[in-house]
């Protein structure tokens, strides 16, 4: 079993969740922050069999969107971001998707 970590935009959360429990993926979603821009994303927690990983990953990635963002906010000065990053456009997602072994899962 692997345990897939995959950090989305908030935008795309409703259509990465429904989609990946609509083909019978278990999903744990977390209300995130992106430690550079400051403002909110999505972090999904799925469990999924070795042979359905890719599978999930496809889900992800169609439903995922790249976008453009300023660093319009001031949030970030002082935790990160610059003065020099001010109105700076980045690139955002589609989708940071981590796979991670599991050694065992225990349901009680
Ligand atoms: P943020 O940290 O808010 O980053 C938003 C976007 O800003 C990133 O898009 C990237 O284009 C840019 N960026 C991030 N850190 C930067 C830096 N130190 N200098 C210059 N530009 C920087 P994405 O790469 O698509 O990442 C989207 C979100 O996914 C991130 O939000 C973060 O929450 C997460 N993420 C991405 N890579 C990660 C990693 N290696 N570890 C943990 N979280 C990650």
């Amino acid at each position: 079993m692997k345990l897939l970590i995959a950090i989305v935009n908030n935008d795309d959360s409703a259509v990465v969740s429904t989609s990946l429990t609509k083909e019978g993926f278990t999903v744990t979603k977390l209300s995130t922050t992106g430690g550079f821009l400051m403002v909110g994303n999505t972090t999904f927690l799925i469990g999924a069999e070795d042979n359905t990983v890719s599978k999930a990953k496809e889900i992800i990635k169609t439903c995922s969107q790249k976008r453009t963002r300023t660093t319009t906010t001031t949030s970030g000065f002082g935790t990160g971001l610059r003065e020099d990053d001010f109105e700076k456009e980045v690139s955002v997602g589609g989708a940071i998707v981590f796979t991670l072994d599991v050694e065992d899962v225990d349901k009680y």
